[in-house]
């Protein structure tokens, strides 16, 4: 299986075998645009290897139509058979339009296009919307109707995920529409490689597909197979660099836009915007301004001028995303100004070209005092940006990691989510593994993001999917590098494909977004035994999650990795540092005080219910019950064990899943393409003694700081 014109890259879900259902039929195509050119494309290249054959509908004012696809008699054919397949813009698909209409559409029951715009009804015209399409068989004939071309394009993947299932008995129009507006995943990728963080910060799966050692890659054989990939899972937008900005990064939005432009231009026809990281210091560091000072006017013409310049060179680009007063990043506080004068400042540059800005809500002290117990790191982002409610330009999006402290295996939602309802909110997840095995162990994070995106709360039963929807739409770091894989592991491609799906549509189940990657990727109907397949697949994967969340950090207590890299355990590896993320184990317990009670009154941040929800021991769930108390290693918990006790067993346990992971991955040898099998093996070998090291040395740490055996008499070390 390889990725059409780039056989040393794994084709990931869009495999030749994936067009099989397609590329066999005969298909017609209505409708102009650049993107129904990359339709049309992908169809010819389907039929190439199925044998289909594919017809763009003559334009009726310039005669000939282009036919594609297997041999010329069979070419003279397809343009006197009957379609089987139809895309139609219904804003161009020719009306009764005499010697045309029905040439190659009509079918034996009448003309399916109009009997499917027919079946979307009066109310649905005009309500799929730029990227929305429907899908419906009438007698012999599948029709996708779109407004844009781009609903045309998604409406092709939908069909290729349903594969044969969408030639089968007739069905009424199914109208697909995206819930949120902007699916965008950010490249942590540096175009210099960074003395200490490398070509892509967090990045586990080689270099980036964007840039090498301070130039652009012009690999774009490459961007365009990850422009499909990711059209196939719904994501549109992406940003080209690191949030991080430093010299040489900051001067792409100048200097070195036509890097950016030459990116942009490849992603383009997969209907993907780009946006690019910039540096607050922007006009101090380019141009030499003598402040950056967000109310001052020169600072504010600057960035207009500036902006122009980009739209004038990409007129389709999406905007900035901006890490500021952060990790070091500069930002407004340097003015004694806030993060809505901040945000507001560039967003003004952007309104006029309908750019947005995504404005990061990750701040916080990174150079606190660990002996200072009062000061709370998870309070951080919810003090800063709360209050500034309301004050937020429409074309900002307050970007706001999911939980409060950092990507961590299990975190509360961040409160900063449910504070904030005059602000435009963007969800931000972490598809790079940093905290959850670097795509050394597997670790499928739909479970977690999907528990995010149904938390609900106030009356109304709001939930993070509505803010998200409603707001910003969903942002994600990417797992993708330059390795064969994309991904490093071969199933953290999973990753990726739930990410799309879910901001497309975050009711999908975990399981179900697994499905549809498994039935893409691996071709089980093709294999001797495809149930096997399917079935060993999600028990490697749907929980393992939960998994690895067992084997490593217990009941949402975070951050026991090691320091700098993130990868296995050091229990106090950030006990005694600046960083705010520490646990507080002694002899006695473990976990922070958030309460308002007697603790750091996080648990104030939330609205009700949570707030008395997470307030007590009695009613905090136990998978985060470190997260929001300090409790004794005697405490019990809901599920009737100690604290201590639950902490063996479930380091035990989880040593023991990927154990049998291990195991069922083996038997699969035969089933799945070898060099998958083999890569997956490799990985899970070191999953393994991880997880063994995660299990001891945790274990170990507790059993020394509480002195309680365990109950079942194992070895502690
Ligand atoms: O998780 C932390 C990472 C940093 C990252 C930061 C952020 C890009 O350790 O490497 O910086 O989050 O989200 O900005």
């Amino acid at each position: 299986m390889t990725t059409p014109d780039l056989i040393d890259v794994h084709p990931a879900w869009l495999p030749v075998e994936a067009f099989r259902a397609v590329g066999s039929r005969r298909t017609l195509v209505h409708g102009d645009g650049m993107l129904v050119d990359t339709l049309f494309d992908e169809v010819e290249r389907a039929c190439a290897a199925n044998g289909g054959t594919v017809r763009r509908a003559a334009d009726p004012h310039h005669g000939v139509p282009a036919t594609a696809g297997g041999p010329d008699a069979a070419r003279a054919q397809a343009a006197a058979t009957p379609a089987q397949l139809v895309f139609a813009l219904t804003a161009t698909v020719p009306g009764p339009a005499p010697g045309f209409r029905g040439e190659a559409v009509r079918s034996a029951d009448g003309d399916p296009v109009e009997a499917a715009r027919a079946g979307l009804g009066a109310t649905a015209v005009g309500a799929l919307g730029a990227e929305g399409f429907a899908v419906t068989r009438q007698g012999e004939v599948t029709v996708v109707l779109a407004e844009e071309p781009a609903g045309l394009l998604y409406g092709l993947f939908e069909v290729v995920r349903r594969g044969e299932a969408a030639f089968g008995p007739p069905y009424p129009a199914r109208v697909h529409r995206p819930a949120a507006r902007r699916r965008m995943l950010d490249h942590w990728d540096n175009v210099d490689v960074h003395p200490v963080m490398g070509q892509v910060e967090r990045g586990y799966a080689g270099g980036s597909i964007f840039w090498r050692d301070g130039r652009p890659r012009r690999d774009h054989a490459r961007l365009r197979a990850y422009a499909r990939l990711l059209a196939a899972c719904g994501v549109n937008a992406v940003s080209v660099n690191n949030v991080n900005v430093h010299a040489t990064e900051a001067r792409l939005l100048t200097g070195r836009l036509d890097d950016v432009a030459e990116i942009a231009d490849v992603l383009r026809p997969y209907g993907i915007r780009v946006h690019l990281s910039v540096t607050f210091a922007a006009p101090v560091v380019l141009d030499a301004l003598p402040t950056a000072d967000p109310l001052d006017d020169a600072v504010r013409a600057w960035w207009a001028e500036t902006t122009r310049r980009v739209y004038a060179r990409i007129p389709d680009f999406g905007g900035y995303v901006v890490k500021a007063d952060s990790e070091g990043q500069p930002g407004p506080f340097s003015y004694g100004r806030d993060h809505a004068d901040g945000a507001n400042l560039l967003a003004e540059a952007l309104a006029p070209h309908d750019g947005v800005v995504h404005w990061r809500a990750f701040v916080y002290d990174h150079r606190q005092d660990w002996r200072d117990r009062s000061t709370d790191r998870a309070r951080a982002a919810h003090d800063h940006f709360a209050p500034l409610d309301g004050r937020f330009r429409d074309n900002v999006v307050v970007q706001v990691k999911h939980g409060p402290i950092d990507f961590q295996t299990r975190e509360p939602v961040s409160p900063v989510i449910m504070a904030m309802s005059a602000t435009r909110l963007a969800v931000e997840f972490q598809v790079t593994q940093e905290y959850t095995g670097q795509q050394r162990h597997v670790c499928y994070l739909a479970p977690s993001w999907s528990e995010v995106l149904r938390f609900g709360w106030g009356d109304e039963g709001r939930t993070v999917a509505d803010v998200a929807v409603d707001g910003g739409g969903l942002v994600a770091v990417s797992n993708v590098g330059d390795d064969p894989f994309w991904t490093g592991h071969p199933l953290a491609q999973a990753n990726l494909y739930a990410f799309g799906r879910l901001a497309w549509d975050p009711r999908l189940t975990p399981q179900a977004v697994l499905d549809e990657w498994i039935d893409l990727t691996f071709d089980p109907a093709a294999t001797a035994d495809p149930e096997t397949l399917r079935r060993t697949l999600h028990e490697v994967m749907d929980d393992s999650w939960r998994s690895y969340e067992r084997y490593s950090a217990p009941l949402g207590v975070g951050f026991m990795v090691r320091p700098s890299d993130h990868y296995g355990p050091d229990v106090d590896g950030y006990e005694y540092t600046s960083w705010g993320t520490y646990h507080f184990a002694d002899r006695d317990g473990v976990g922070v005080d958030r309460t308002r009670a007697t603790g750091t009154g996080f648990t104030g941040q939330y609205p009700p219910p949570w707030s008395q929800v997470y307030e007590s021991t009695a009613s905090c769930p136990d998978e985060l019950v470190l997260f929001f108390h300090h409790v004794p290693y005697g405490h019990l918990l809901h599920s009737g064990r100690t604290v201590i006790q639950h902490i063996y067993d479930t380091h035990f346990d989880g040593v023991a899943e990927v154990a049998e992971t291990r195991r069922r991955w083996t038997s699969l040898a035969g089933l799945v393409d070898a060099a998958v099998h083999a890569r997956v093996g490799e990985r899970l070998d070191e999953q393994l003694r991880c997880a063994q090291e995660w299990c001891d040395q945790v274990n170990a740490y507790f059993y020394r700081k509480s002195g309680v055996p365990d109950a079942q008499g194992r070895a502690l070390h």
